[in-house]
């Protein structure tokens, strides 16, 4: 008996549990780049460069190996433009009579493939994904029963399961769970920051370039200067690059941001090990490893490997549980429309216009831009969940809805009524002149609150906090900030709510 192995965008590993136990003589390997995966969100130009040219390079790999690969190049007239399709026409030619793939990373994709079995007429297997570390079942026996889920604890089990910066005694490295408190250093030049790294384009990589600027007219970014890697050698080369020059300084400048450095000491990683280039206990095993050798500080180690090992674990585990409601959610009632500018940058408001810029420019922005810039922007605004979560979903390499969604609509947006996070992620414009320089370079001045060229994230924070009284008063980490507002003199309160009144009625102009 012969069987269809599908392999998706995002599963380009050799691991991937579809493989396992498959026969390279008789199985065929199906992959496909097709309309309905490359256009279900306006995906950025870098971000299907990626994908496209890592899915052909992982294809001619698994050649190499000696597997038998159908693939399909993407062109707008293929007659199958939807991986059904594909699969549908591939199990006709080549008298197959099984499918068997990876359980993929989106609810909208999983519904559909659970579908096949009865579409298509031929048994479908769905395997689990072992590239994570926590299966799904594992999340929900950790969750079940538990009142609020926290990070913290769910991390400190990943960190006991895999013995990651664990003593033989079980205890944690270093005497602490996490080092968070000693990385909030705002970053002033020194020391420099290293240049990104970079893959040039082959001539697989310059083909799909040129398709996607043919084809893609117009999905959100640039295709110029793309360096991303392409193979898991690169990706392995990357890690390598990151733990050599930037990891020693991650955790120090962590939450920092700048005015002229896109990439400061953050890894770039994430486009692949969500596509399956890098693997993601090897990449935490690699920063421990920089560790225990004395190349990279505990508290960059520690701080690096949470992300991983807890936070995007933690995501994946509650998009799981409560996906398809989860994305419905919208718990502080809001109801305004993404501003443009979001799509062009094109704002006065300078943090905001370098994190948009930098988004389109590279398919990446840091976590702080992401959580403290145009999450928080989108958050005082009372932006509607599901309109910064496309925008979200769109514009980013590492982008797939297992993971946006949870950061977006519960991290950024506390549209899930705070079970993702304790507090919103409210500030205001001192936050931001604090961990970077752009206020310095602004035409907003961000010691000013209620005058016309006052920094607009000071009135629509003391907006957000009034008009959410309901929902936050009672949180206890939040107590403060209704203390602070509530001895403010009415006539400052009320120029306040004017001067935020009048912003959010002229978003656009901002
Ligand atoms: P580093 O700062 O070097 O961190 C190391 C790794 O930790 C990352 O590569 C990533 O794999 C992981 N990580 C860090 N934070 C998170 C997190 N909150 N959730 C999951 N993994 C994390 N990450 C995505 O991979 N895809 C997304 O679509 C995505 N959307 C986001 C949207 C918002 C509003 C926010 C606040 C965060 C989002 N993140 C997302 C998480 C995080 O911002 C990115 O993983 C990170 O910026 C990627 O850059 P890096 O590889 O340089 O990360
Ligand atoms: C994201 C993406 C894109 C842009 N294109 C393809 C594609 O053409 N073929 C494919 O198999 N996968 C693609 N992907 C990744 C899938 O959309 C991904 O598997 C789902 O989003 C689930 O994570």
């Amino acid at each position: 008996m012969a069987n269809l192995i599908l392999i998706l965008g995002d599963q380009l590993t050799t691991d991937i549990s579809a493989l396992g136990d498959a026969d390279r003589d008789q199985d065929v390997v199906v992959m496909a780049e097709v309309h309905d995966e490359a256009s279900y969100t306006n995906h950025h130009k870098k971000k299907l460069i990626l994908l496209f040219s890592a899915m052909r390079h992982f294809a001619q790999r698994l050649e190499a190996d000696g597997w038998r690969v159908h693939y399909q190049t993407y062109h707008p007239d293929n007659e199958s433009q939807s991986l059904e399709a594909v699969i549908a026409n591939q199990l006709k030619e080549t008298g197959t009579d099984k499918v068997i793939t990876t359980e993929c990373g989106e609810w909208r994709l999983h519904e559909l493939i659970s579908q096949w079995h009865e579409r298509l007429g031929v048994p479908v297997e769905i395997r689990p994904d072992t590239r994570f570390i926590a299966s799904k079942q594992e999340f929900s026996d950790w969750a079940e029963g538990r009142k609020q889920l926290r990070m913290e604890f769910f991390y400190r089990e990943m960190r006991r399961k895999t013995g990651l910066l664990m003593t033989p005694d079980s205890t944690p490295e270093g005497g602490e769970w996490n080092f968070d408190a000693d990385n909030r250093r705002k970053w002033t030049g020194k020391p420099a920051a290293p240049a990104s790294f970079r893959v040039e384009p082959d001539k697989v990589t310059q083909q799909v370039i040129e398709l996607v600027e043919q084809h893609f007219t117009e999905h959100f970014g640039t295709t110029e200067d793309f360096h991303f890697a392409v193979t898991h050698e690169d990706a392995e080369q990357a890690l390598a690059y990151f733990i050599d020059f930037a990891l020693p300084c991650f955790g120090d400048f962590q939450d920092a941001m700048s005015d002229n450095e896109d990439w400061l000491f953050h890894s770039i990683l994430s486009p692949y090990i969500n596509c399956g280039l890098l693997d993601p206990l090897a990449v935490c095993e690699a920063a421990a490893q920089a560790w225990y050798s004395g190349r990279a500080p505990i508290n960059a180690v520690e701080g690096f490997i949470r992300q991983i090992l807890g936070w995007r674990e933690f995501v994946r585990g509650i998009y799981w549980l409560h996906m398809p409601g989860y994305a419905r959610e919208n718990r502080l009632g809001n109801t305004r429309s993404l501003p443009w500018f979001y799509w062009t940058g094109d704002t006065k408001m300078r943090c905001m216009h370098k994190a948009i810029d930098a988004t389109r420019r590279n398919a990446y922005a840091h976590h702080i831009q992401r959580l403290m810039v145009t999450g928080n922007f989108a958050l005082l605004a009372g932006v509607k969940p599901e309109e910064i979560c496309d925008w979200y979903l769109a514009v980013y390499a590492d982008a797939y809805d297992w993971v946006e969604l949870p950061n977006v609509l519960g991290m950024v947006m506390h549209a899930d009524g705070g079970y993702l996070g304790s507090k919103p992620y409210a500030a205001s414009g001192k936050y931001i002149q604090r961990m970077s320089d752009h206020c310095s370079n602004c035409h907003y001045k961000v010691n000013k609150a209620t005058e016309e060229d006052a920094c607009p994230f000071n009135a629509l924070y003391w907006h957000f906090i009034n008009r959410h009284r309901d929902d936050f008063a009672n949180n206890p980490r939040m107590g403060m900030m209704y203390r602070n507002w509530d001895k403010q003199k009415p006539e400052r309160r009320e120029a306040l709510l004017r001067r935020a009144d009048d912003l959010l009625a002229h978003l656009e102009q901002l």
